[in-house]
């Protein structure tokens, strides 16, 4: 082992003993840490002001219990979580996720790649994230509504529009957040721009829906381009069927690619015709009004869908994993690179494993990371709470050039990071650029 490499290890198995259990938190700072640690030695402002070390710290964590009534009258409890990341740059900015067996080492993993994330972006935002081991599934919308009042009853005292910014992820979609900022509201007797992601007639941001998908598209063509090469023609295969994977669909028919699959947590349908813009809208319909499975739409057109498969074997040119953690093995990764994979886009935050984003990276496959990809969405987040500020709306158009400018830069920024030698390592370029804005504040504040 060379001396960055004890470095290294020294500095996880801290990390390790002090947050014993959490393997996905510990993922994600190792991640990080694979390109801070070396990039320190050129820092030794940052490295002196234990900078790193202090970030792999969450500012705050908080934990409540939520009880609430479900149809049939029974006591019903579950734990809420917001941690706090930092706010160094910006306000706490991050998702809501609402998904059974959620723990606090999944919330930790988020609030950290969200602070790296937000930063990213170029916007000032600092990160969390929060949510509960609600299970918005198969319940009534009832039952959603009460459960998110009592969410919010304790929730509320927490959060602000200059103090944290909350917004959706897993299983927290406009339904959610419409409920809960009517709690907020309430509560707080103000109407602010206190949550993002909100109705288009109270304070909602037109081009919200569809940044995250959208962005993590845009991120594909930028890096395509930057190599020479370009989307239309291509195919491309994505995993999820929610927010984030319908509106990267949505992109990349329209810039001309055929899409062959989509999956959701019950499997995957392979559809050898292509996903057209109007069975899109079918599966819109499908997950966003009727709560179903992609088992119908295999149904409804005749495609074949795979129990319990994610799409990685069926060959494409473009890959974009957009529905949860973990959900591309190294396996996964040799099979996308042996079928001749081009280009890896992550629209879920932290879909592949180390062991898998080692392979993309040692392949020509060229690898975008979600702290990179998936930022378009918190980042048109930001332009809504700048709009809630100004309290005025920008057109569709304007958004969607915004958040197009925005990707572009983000891009530019893993490239000043990450070339080196006619190639970029987008992963380095991203945790680098994303840090470096974030400890710049730290070291100006002094020690705390
Ligand atoms: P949604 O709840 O809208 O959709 C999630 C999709 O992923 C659903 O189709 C769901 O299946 C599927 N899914 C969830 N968990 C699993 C699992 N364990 N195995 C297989 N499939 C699964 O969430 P979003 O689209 O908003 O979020 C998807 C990802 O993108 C997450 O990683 C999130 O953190 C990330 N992200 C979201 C942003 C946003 O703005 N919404 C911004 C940046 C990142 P089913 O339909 O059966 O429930
Ligand atoms: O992971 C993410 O960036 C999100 N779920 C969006 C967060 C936000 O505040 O819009």
């Amino acid at each position: 082992m060379n001396r960055q490499q004890t470095g290294l290890e020294h500095f996880m198995a801290g990390l390790v003993r002090r947050n014993p259990g959490e393997e996905v938190f510990h993922q994600a700072v190792r991640e990080v840490a694979n390109s801070i640690i070396p990039f320190l030695k050129t820092r030794p402002d940052y490295k002196e002001a234990s900078i790193f070390e202090r970030l792999s710290e969450p500012d705050r964590v908080i934990m409540f219990r939520v009880g609430w009534e479900d149809d049939q009258g029974n006591i019903r409890v579950n734990r809420g979580y917001r941690v706090q990341w930092s706010n160094a740059i910006g306000p706490y900015k991050g998702g809501l996720r609402f998904q059974k067996d959620v723990t606090l080492a999944v919330f930790k993993f988020l609030g950290f790649e969200q602070t790296f994330k937000n930063s990213l972006t170029g916007l000032p935002m600092g990160g969390a994230k929060g949510g509960s081991d609600f299970n918005p599934k198969c319940k009534s919308d009832r039952e959603v509504m009460r459960f998110c009042q009592s969410f919010m009853s304790e929730l509320f005292r927490h959060i602000g529009p200059n103090t944290d910014i909350p917004a959706g992820d897993i299983g927290v979609g406009a339904r959610e957040v419409s409920y809960l900022f009517g709690q907020y509201k309430r509560l707080a007797n103000q109407f602010t721009g206190v949550l993002t992601g909100k109705g288009l007639a109270f304070g909602g941001s037109e081009i919200r829906v569809e940044a995250t998908g959208y962005g993590c598209v845009y991120m594909m063509e930028d890096m395509l381009k930057h190599h020479g090469k370009s989307i239309d023609g291509k195919t491309a295969i994505v995993s999820g069927a929610g927010n984030v994977a319908q509106y990267t669909v949505e992109k990349l028919i329209e810039l001309g690619a055929k899409v062959l699959a989509m999956s959701d947590s019950s499997g995957c349908i392979h559809d050898p015709d292509g996903i057209s813009a109007e069975k899109l809208e079918y599966v819109k319909e499908l997950k966003t009004v009727r709560r179903g499975s992609l088992t119908e739409y295999a149904k409804e057109y005749g495609v074949k869908f795979h129990k319990g498969k994610r799409p990685w074997a069926i060959a494409a040119d473009l890959a974009f994993p957009c529905a949860t953690q973990n959900e591309v093995s190294e396996d996964d990764a040799r099979e996308l690179v042996k079928n001749g994979c081009m280009g890896v886009a992550e629209g879920a935050n932290m879909p592949t494993v180390q062991a898998g984003i080692d392979v993309f990276q040692d392949a020509p496959t060229l690898f975008a990371p979600s702290k990179a990809a998936n930022a378009g969405g918190v980042a048109t987040s930001g332009l809504e709470m700048t709009q809630n500020s100004m309290r005025l709306s920008w057109s569709r158009d304007e958004l969607n050039e915004r958040l197009r400018g925005i990707m572009a830069d983000i891009h530019g920024r893993c490239v000043r990071y990450g070339e080196s030698d006619g190639r970029v390592d987008y992963v380095q370029g991203a945790n680098i650029a994303g840090f470096v804005k974030v400890a710049d504040a730290m070291l100006a504040y002094g020690i705390m």
